[in-house]
């Protein structure tokens, strides 16, 4: 065997391949919780590494002033022309925002004057899903679940002549997702979290909708809770622009002395770097959403029957670490250029 051949296998085996970078699509509520501003640098900067494809970015909530703040971050990290999508839902949750009023500042240029010169963001997600190879698209969705759920319910159109469900599966690799709770978290083991009960009824579309040949990964509250992002970071670590759109949203959001945990950065860090041992997964089973928001999951039955589509992080003490430095070092690198 020649010796390129049997590298070639060796990597195989190994399972290290050299495909093409993941396409990421993000979907977020960036409105009121300022994770979603991290998170979404976190995207970039995995961009920018070539880590993954930034294909574009949609809000699953309503705000006036969230297309133009992406719009502004996507261009403070040299992407102007991201597209970017906002629900009109007239059912989405309308939320205050404490640090969207940057998009208003001259120190952050940008396209998008406002949420009607951004494109539909089911409308979008099913044109970039078309155009995308098969099975070449992980979703990261880390907000309620309206563009989600209206996407599982849309039918053919001008970019492709499949429904929803039809197009997630031959497009969709994977969908990373920040909601519900899974063990012991905030106190409790029946936490109701935020991205379900802002919209209960979307989860539960998507729990109950969603091909069962695509994995999902949930990030439940206690992975984010265990992950706070350390306020010295936000100190000390943007210091190398004096106007830095992150530094400047954390604050106005938490201030200098809170470490805001990371429960969005925690799915962006899973569906780039799956396979790195960040965290670890539970059994394969399904995630459903009760009429009052919890998230149960269950396991196939001792027959082996039912899903095995879901699985929900898991952290060890190690992982904790690591996971932690990795977003916070994902977070504050300088956008290229
Ligand atoms: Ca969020």
């Amino acid at each position: 065997m020649k010796i390129h051949v049997l590298l070639a296998v060796l990597a195989v085996t190994s399972g290290i391949s050299r495909g093409a970078p993941v396409r990421l699509l993000f979907d977020t509520d960036i409105t009121g919780d300022v994770d979603d501003v991290l998170a979404l640098a976190m995207c970039h900067t995995l961009a920018d590494r070539g880590a993954c494809e930034l294909i574009g970015v949609t809000v699953s909530k309503v705000n006036p002033l969230a297309a133009s703040f992406v719009d502004a971050q996507n261009t403070y990290y040299g992407r102007p022309d991201l597209p970017v999508g906002v629900t009109r839902d007239p059912d989405a949750q309308k939320r205050e925002s404490r640090y969207l009023s940057l998009a208003g500042s001259p120190d952050y240029p940008h396209d998008l004057r406002s949420n009607e010169e951004a494109r539909e963001a089911v409308d979008l997600i099913r044109e970039l899903l078309a155009a995308s190879p098969d099975g070449s698209v992980s979703i990261v969705s880390v907000g309620i679940a309206s563009n989600l759920a209206n996407l599982l319910k849309s039918g053919g159109d001008a970019h492709s002549p499949l429904d929803g469900p039809a197009l997630i599966r031959q497009k969709v690799k994977l969908l990373s997702i920040m909601a519900g709770a899974f063990t012991f978290a905030n106190g409790t083991n029946y936490h109701l979290e935020a991205n379900v009960i802002n919209g209960i009824g979307y989860m539960q579309t998507v729990a109950g909708s969603w091909p069962e040949e695509i994995p999902v990964i949930w990030s439940g509250f206690e992975i984010g809770e265990n992950l706070p992002f350390p306020r010295r970071s936000v100190a000390q670590d943007f210091s190398y622009r004096e106007k830095h759109l992150v530094r400047e949203a954390y604050l106005l959001h938490s201030g200098p002395e809170h470490d805001r945990p990371c429960w969005d950065e925690s799915s962006v860090l899973y569906a780039v770097y799956p396979d790195r041992g960040y965290f670890g997964l539970s059994e394969s089973g399904q995630v459903s959403v009760g009429d009052d928001g919890f998230t149960r999951f269950r396991p196939p039955g001792r027959e082996g029957k039912g899903s095995r589509r879901d699985r929900f992080l898991r952290m060890t003490p190690v992982q904790q670490g690591r996971a932690l430095e990795a977003i916070v070092q994902l977070t504050v690198q300088p956008p290229r250029g």
